[in-house]
């Protein structure tokens, strides 16, 4: 599993978490998936033999939290 750190600019509440831990959860080889809102980052584990981070990126995009770039 892969680690990364995404800088998401519009997440400002609960609801977006939700959004988005909803829209990753099932998506085949995204392991944990963590939210931090005052950070405006989510935090995941993938596995790149089964999605790649541009994929993770488009579902984010798809679900209205455009990833601005890579923190870690
Ligand atoms: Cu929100």
């Amino acid at each position: 599993m892969k680690h990364v750190v995404l800088n998401v600019p519009d997440i400002s509440c609960g609801h977006c978490e939700r959004t988005i831990t909803g829209a990753l959860k099932d998506v085949p080889g995204v392991g944990s998936v963590r939210v931090d809102i005052p950070g405006k980052q989510v935090e995941l584990e993938y596995d790149p033999g089964q999605v790649s981070l541009d994929r993770v990126k488009e579902i984010l995009a798809e679900a209205d939290y455009p990833v601005e770039s890579v923190a870690a």
